[in-house]
């Protein structure tokens, strides 16, 4: 243990003091919260220092994870248990009169992310530091996180996440670090052919360090997220106006303002690539300012350094690091593409091509014009190199194309290691997305799918899960995910089955009083609780589980045979404030909910609950509380899915599509504990390349499909009013591109497979055994072992 507990006690007091000027008898929640993380950062203060001393000293190699998007949520909790104190700061705060409970809720969650990318990059950072390796996380300091979602007449409404208010007690601000970033102005070269970048606006790009805390505080890494200031230099400040000099402080705040900003239109797009700029170019100058200090040469830069980019939004840190190396460190072409080539490492995490960022050349011509130039001749050199090749390979594998800048080809071509994060995704780049880049650079490419921490996912959000596992198979897992195995032995001990039945049900009726304090719905614990929780998007196919509901909606009220076991649908998810069509089924599952949960015909067979403002501690409560973990993408569409793995580690049976990891968590836990159903890869390749298939005629043809598909356009759900057309039109009209129809009749034997499985409850608790037993390789201290050895080689300090 770190520190005792008087001493603890006595340092939390002192901070309350020194916070408020106040006894912490007489403070609220939320100050003892604020004096409690800072007193945290204090106590692990020594070690942070020491990791970073031991770092530099020891010249060990480091990684750079440069993300958009880190998804930490609350860290208060998981920083007390990773330091194992939580019972005695537990049994501190009750002397005051506090619950644990209320402080920990009273953190407000920084909501710096979208969805999995950035809560995988939250995982990986986590895992890092308890596994001892030197990862640090390179990112934005947003003052608005992703939006609160709100509903109106069932519609989402999108309010500001000002995270930031108050006082954020995790990060110090590093002012003696800021770096200057430059956009806009003009090129030249001097008499040594060297590049003079005049003209520029700066920018001050101001970091805030994170602690990533390991277990013990053994490893205390750093997240720096890093926020935009006005740079005005002495004579700008004595010249410039107090209006004027406002309105540039405003336009440079807008930089780090909003995550993901609105990109549909022009001037969107335009903040969305100086963000992506920002972060780049201050951390990377940041990195290469340090590693200056170790008077290495610069050729050993990939010996000590690996910056790894989350998905292409950080490509710009391949022309960025050429830049500096080049015209500020004096280097000469080859050997800055000789030390970037070997120093970056990129990850895809999509195959959707709307989703394959590129950006006008013009665009970047005008506000990165030294970095253009740069990608420019990186292509030129590309196309060089590979002139034998033949024109249609060259069309897919160039820099430029039609005057747009490809990142993804970029991050291919000049970084030493690409990968997929599920093997169906990896296979996807490999033979059809990223074919010709494969068939050049086939060494490059590899797999690595994806994890999740088990510290949060089941240490810190099902502790009773925790304490049974520990009490059947010792404590051994949770430093070695793997011997999560060891329940396999326990699959036919009927007093363990009970005993996983009922921590399932502690946590189903947790859940479900959570749900009645808070959204004054009543559901009830007894039913299944069927979950999908994801972002909404058309290829996530939350519509094929709304029309599959809307089908027993009318099965229940029309058909006195039809038996149902009592399900609650349990939906959480935000659309993209753009995504015209996701909000249309968002508005389609709030009118569902309407219907059903009033209809007295219903009898609480189905009940709908579609939880606001989805959101990692949401997730915590929710997961731990599932019988069945939806994942019915379209195959080939999702990447790999991580909410599959959380639900798979908390017991609930997968009913998914053969997509991404679903294949490997079939492959994990055998065909008879996971209910699979739809078109597989091939089906949907096929059709997408023989243009063959045709929604109408199913419709056409099933008169269940179209009594479903007609429920949606002819008044039977009142509240959805004429917002059912567009969901019509996607299906009908536009020839139903996720092949919703297609898959329709196999969801829904799939459901009922489900629900006959349920009524035997035995075997269902064996299966979620199973479920549980099997999840250890998706531990993401598994996934990052992978990285640290096959893409990074580092090692752990301690
Ligand atoms: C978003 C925009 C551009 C490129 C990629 C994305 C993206 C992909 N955002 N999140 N993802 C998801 O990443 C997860 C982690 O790898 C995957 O599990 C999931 O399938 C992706 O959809």
């Amino acid at each position: 243990m770190l520190v005792d507990r008087e001493q603890f006690k006595e340092e939390l007091i002192k901070q309350v003091k020194n916070d408020y000027s106040q006894s912490i008898q007489s403070v609220s929640a939320t100050e003892v919260y604020i004096s409690l993380a800072k007193t945290i950062r204090h106590l692990i203060s020594d070690r942070w220092v020491e990791h970073k001393d031991t770092v530099r000293n020891e010249l060990s190699k480091q990684v750079f994870y440069f993300s958009l998007e880190f998804m930490t949520g609350r860290l208060l909790k998981e920083n007390l248990i990773k330091l194992d104190i939580y019972d005695m700061v537990e049994s501190i705060l009750k002397d005051f009169d506090f619950s644990i409970d209320e402080v920990i809720e009273s953190e407000r969650e920084p909501g710096l992310g979208n969805g999995g990318l950035g809560r995988l990059a939250a995982c990986f950072m986590d895992s890092c530091a308890c596994l001892g390796l030197p990862v640090n996380g390179n990112g934005i300091r947003y003052n608005y996180g992703m939006f609160e979602q709100r509903f109106s007449e069932g519609n989402q409404i999108e309010w500001p996440d000002d995270w930031l208010r108050g006082d954020n007690p995790w990060e110090i601000r590093k002012e003696n670090r800021t770096q200057i970033v430059k956009y806009g102005g003009t090129v030249r070269f001097d008499e040594d052919s060297r590049a003079i970048h005049e003209n520029y606006d700066m920018v001050h790009a101001v970091p805030y360090d994170i602690p990533l805390i390991g277990n013990d505080a053994k490893t205390v890494n750093t997240l720096r997220l890093w926020s935009a200031e006005l740079s005005l230099d002495d004579s700008e400040l004595n010249s410039i106006e107090y209006s004027k000099m406002e309105e540039k402080r405003t336009e440079t705040k807008k930089i780090t303002n909003v995550l993901y900003p609105d990109d549909s239109t022009d001037e969107g797009k335009l903040l969305r690539l100086k963000q992506e700029y920002f972060f780049v170019s201050a951390g990377l100058q940041s990195i290469i300012s340090e590693f200056k200090k170790t008077k290495l040469s610069l050729s050993e830069i990939p010996n000590k350094v690996a910056i790894h980019i989350n998905d292409t939004h950080p490509t710009l840190c391949i022309p960025e690091l050429m830049r500096i190396l080049m015209d500020e460190e004096y280097l000469e072409w080859d050997e800055a593409i000789e030390i970037t080539k070997h120093t970056i490492s990129y990850t895809n995490h999509t195959i959707m091509q709307e989703a394959l960022e590129k950006w006008p050349a013009h665009f970047l011509k005008n506000l990165l014009p030294r970095i253009y130039m740069i990608i420019e001749e990186l292509d030129r050199r590309f196309l060089e190199k590979y002139s034998n090749l033949d024109h249609e390979t060259l069309k897919n594998t160039t820099i430029i194309s039609e005057g747009y800048v490809r990142m993804a080809n970029l991050a291919v071509i000049m970084s030493y290691s690409t990968n997929g994060v599920a093997k169906l995704h990896t296979e996807l780049l490999k033979t059809e997305v990223m074919k010709d880049l494969y068939n050049i650079y086939p060494e490059r490419f590899n797999n690595k799918t994806n994890g999740v921490s088990y510290r949060r996912w089941i240490e810190s959000a099902n502790p009773e899960l925790a304490s049974l596992i520990d009490n059947t198979i010792g404590e051994s897992w949770r430093k070695n995910p793997l011997d999560l195995a060891k329940l396999n032995d326990y699959t036919d001990d009927p007093i363990m089955l009970d005993k996983i039945e009922v921590v399932k049900n502690i946590k189903k009726e947790a859940f479900a009083n959570f749900v009645r304090q808070k959204y004054n719905i009543i559901i009830d614990p007894k039913s299944i609780f069927d979950v999908q929780i994801k972002r909404f998007h058309e290829y996530k196919r939350q519509l094929l589980n709304a029309l599959n509901i809307l089908y027993m909606y009318h099965k229940v009220i029309s058909d006195p045979n039809f038996k149902m076991h009592p399900t609650t649908y349990i939906f959480g998810g935000k659309a993209a404030s753009s995504y015209y069509r996701a909000k249309k089924v968002i508005k389609l599952i709030n009118s569902l909910a309407f219907h059903i949960n009033s209809d007295p015909r219903v009898k609480n067979r189905i009940k709908i609950v579609f939880v606001p403002n989805y959101n990692v501690s949401l997730a915590e409560k929710i997961i731990p509380a599932a019988n069945v973990s939806e994942q019915i993408s379209t195959a080939t569409m999702e990447a790999s899915g991580t909410s599959n793995m959380k639900l798979m580690l908390n017991g609930a049976i997968t009913l998914a599509t053969l997509d991404g990891a679903n294949i490997e968590i079939r492959d994990q836990v055998g065909d008879d504990n996971i209910v699979i159903f739809g078109l597989n890869k091939q089906e949907v390749l096929d059709y997408q390349k023989n243009h063959n298939y045709n929604a109408s005629e199913l419709y056409e043809n099933n008169p269940d499909i179209k009594m479903v598909v007609d429920s949606l356009v002819n008044g039977f759900l009142p509240k959805l009013g004429y917002d059912g057309i567009d969901l019509y039109d996607s299906l009908l009209k536009e020839n139903d591109r996720f092949f919703v129809l297609r898959d329709f009749e196999s969801y829904h034997e799939a459901s009922l497979q489900i629900q006959s499985m349920y009524r035997e409850r035995k075997a269902w608790n064996k299966k979620s055994l199973i479920n549980t037993a099997n999840a250890g390789v998706f531990s993401s201290d598994e996934t990052i072992k992978r990285y640290a050895q096959d893409i990074w080689n580092v090692k752990g300090i301690y």
